[in-house]
């Protein structure tokens, strides 16, 4: 039930930022528009891949069964790299920032789908102790690098800017809590909640941040 909520946020969402696009003539506008439009509709098939049941599979990590969703990794595979394009246009960041924070931001996703799917719980954790150390530092580059690019644009596209980043910088952190603590990881927070908790997260990295930006 989760999912299709998911699911249809996602979907409402690409319809809601295309009709607001929609007749747009200004190039820059329609590039963030356009790059926007991708990371809500990713994530609207990843969402309905797992409430379907597609996009799960079963891990056996030492004498238990858990139920992974690996289209998640899929979904953000594509989408944190966007959710960095919009960020690192909007800043004027430079053809080499941009390849840099991607390189990082792809390393950080596959990185923790191998600990999602590894068979002893030290290998689960280590590979979770490696994605984390990668999205610091992609936090950090998008605080220092982009934030100085940022300095040196209208005052508008700064405090867009800025809004953006620290929305970024928190909810991003919030990821590898939820995923320690949840079933991949201590499983003191069961599958439901922690499901429901990525929904809310995504929905909000997403949807919300895309609506801060085009708003703007
Ligand atoms: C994982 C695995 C454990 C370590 C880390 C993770 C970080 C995930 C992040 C995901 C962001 C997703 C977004 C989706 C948009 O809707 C993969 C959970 C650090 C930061 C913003």
């Amino acid at each position: 039930l989760i999912l299709w909520g998911g699911t249809d946020v996602m979907a409402s969402g690409t319809v809601a930022v295309s009709a607001m696009g929609w007749g747009e003539q200004n190039e820059r506008k329609q590039e963030f528009y356009i790059i926007t439009i991708f990371i809500t509709a990713i994530a609207s098939v990843a969402y309905f891949s797992m409430a379907t049941g597609y996009g799960l599979i079963e891990v056996p990590v030492g004498g238990e069964t858990l139920d992974i969703y690996w289209a998640r990794y899929a979904d953000w595979l594509f989408t944190t790299p966007l959710l960095l394009l919009d960020l690192a246009l909007l800043a004027n960041a430079s053809r080499r920032e941009i390849g840099g924070l991607v390189i990082l931001d792809s390393f950080m996703i596959v990185t923790g789908l191998v600990g999602a799917l590894s068979k002893t719980m030290l290998a689960r954790y280590t590979w979770w102790f490696i994605s984390t150390v990668a999205m610091i530092l992609v936090l950090y580059f998008l605080y220092s690098v982009l934030g100085a690019r940022a300095q040196q644009m209208s005052s508008d596209v700064q405090s867009t800017f800025t809004a953006l980043r620290n929305l970024t910088l928190v909810l991003w952190t919030l990821y590898p809590i939820l995923w320690i603590v949840g079933t991949e990881g201590a499983g003191v927070v069961n599958l439901y909640v922690e499901t429901l908790g990525f929904m809310v997260l995504d929905v909000s990295a997403k949807v919300g941040f895309g609506l801060i930006l085009l708003r703007s």
